[in-house]
């Protein structure tokens, strides 16, 4: 088989890139190690920065999540019963989407679909062959049969666990990690949200959030353990654990309800660099991660998407390839600001184990600057809605 470009992949990366490849007239085949169902019944993300919905409206997928989608024009903050706001809007002009990564992929699967997009799944076994020729081969299983891809490229969309980061040689790549002591217990619940704004708590039992998926869909998040499993929190345990983090005004009014998922995701800064080797092009999650303290894992993942689709338009349309040659640095630019914030974010409204009472002050000293200062509030603004591509 051939194709232009080959997509290993089908998370929001993969599907985004395929789409957009497709309005250019560009070839591509993804291969998905997982099934379908299952791909879209993972809960993650939940905020889009503009630059996302600029893509999913270039790739022709903006029409749900213009109708269903929430703009958000600022986020709350609380440290013990003290509540502030950001105002995304005065400060950036611009709100944020709050609409789940489930019904991106899912609005990506049909556009897919309806375009006769072609996406194997549950590939296994998936092996990449000469990157650093012109002529790359991916080898995979499929229905237990040996299958090889021919392509002029490929994008390496595959996620924290995938194969196309280890394929660059360890003495290429730069890998930057630090991992968090403490993980988030998410759940959704079928109640009203507490706020019809995102509340980030920072509390002495340690952080929480309050999101929200649609008037009746609700997310919230707990600081937990590393050891802590979904198992060891009955829904009972969490909304009391989540009332003791919030403000008492809010904590009053939680509506709570039986959880329909109930998930720990690990906490991660990690980069690896570069973003290129070859003809191997690594997207999202396959190159960085990010503590979603700051809602831009997902965010990240687009403008890397948006720099490869350039790109690779580019190079079919005009032969040049300076867009390819600069897409690690450019990719990289914007994914070290987005890695800052993470972290800064995370520090800032989380609880360390290993805190120290001057740790302690400093963190309140943030949360009052943020406050009280209007340039620290707009670039908290500008970081959060995203930072241009
Ligand atoms: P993904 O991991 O989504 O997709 C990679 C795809 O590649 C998967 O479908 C996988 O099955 C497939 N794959 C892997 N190995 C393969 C192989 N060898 N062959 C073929 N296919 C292979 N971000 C936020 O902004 N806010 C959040 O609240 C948030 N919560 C998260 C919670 C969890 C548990 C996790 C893991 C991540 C969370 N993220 C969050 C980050 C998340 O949204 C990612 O940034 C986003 O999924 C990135 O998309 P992709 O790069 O497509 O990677
Ligand atoms: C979510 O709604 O899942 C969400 C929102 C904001 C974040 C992280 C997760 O920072």
């Amino acid at each position: 088989m051939k194709t232009q470009v080959a997509i290993i992949g089908g998370g929001p990366s993969g599907l985004l890139l395929s789409q957009l490849l497709h309005k250019s007239g560009i070839d591509s085949v993804v291969l998905e190690r997982q099934t379908k169902d299952y791909v879209l019944g993972r809960i993650r993300a939940g905020v889009l920065e503009q630059g996302l919905v600029g893509l999913m409206e270039a790739a022709g997928c903006a029409d749900r999540l213009h109708a269903e989608g929430y703009a958000h024009d600022g986020t709350l903050i609380s440290y013990g019963d003290e509540m502030f706001r950001i105002d995304f809007k005065a400060h950036t002009g611009t709100p944020v989407i709050v609409y789940g990564q489930t019904e991106v992929t899912r609005d990506l699967y049909d556009a897919r679909d309806a375009a006769g997009g072609i996406i194997h799944h549950e590939v296994s076994d998936v092996r990449i062959e000469g990157a650093r020729t012109n002529s790359p081969v991916i080898h995979y299983q499929m229905e237990g049969a040996e299958q090889a891809l021919r392509c002029d490229f490929i994008a390496g969309c595959d996620g924290f666990h995938g194969v196309s980061r280890k394929t660059i040689p360890e003495d290429v790549r730069r890998e930057y990690e630090k991992v968090y002591p403490f993980g988030w217990l998410g759940i959704l619940s079928e109640t009203p949200p507490v706020n019809h704004e995102l509340i980030y708590a920072n509390s002495p039992r340690g952080f929480a959030l309050c999101s929200m998926r649609n008037a009746n869909l609700s997310r919230y998040y707990i600081q937990c353990r590393l050891d802590d499993r979904p198992e060891d929190w009955s829904d009972a345990a969490f909304w009391e654990e989540l009332q003791r983090r919030l403000p008492a005004e809010i904590a009053a009014a939680l509506v709570t309800g039986p959880s329909i998922e109930k998930s720990i995701a690990p906490l991660r800064s990690f980069v690896t660099e570069p973003m290129q080797w070859g003809r191997l092009f690594l997207c999202g999650d396959a190159a960085h991660i990010v503590p979603p303290t700051g809602a831009k894992g997902l965010n990240t993942a687009a403008s890397d998407v948006h720099y490869l689709w350039q790109a690779l338009t580019q190079f079919y349309q005009t032969g040049s390839d300076t867009g390819l040659d600069a897409y690690s640095s450019k990719a990289l630019a914007r994914v070290w600001k987005a890695e800052r914030f993470s972290w800064w974010f995370s520090t800032m409204m989380h609880r360390f184990p290993d805190q120290t009472a001057f740790d302690l002050k400093m963190q309140i000293a943030d949360l009052d600057f943020l406050r009280s200062n209007t340039a620290a509030q707009r670039a908290m603004a500008e970081n959060y809605v995203g930072l241009p591509y």
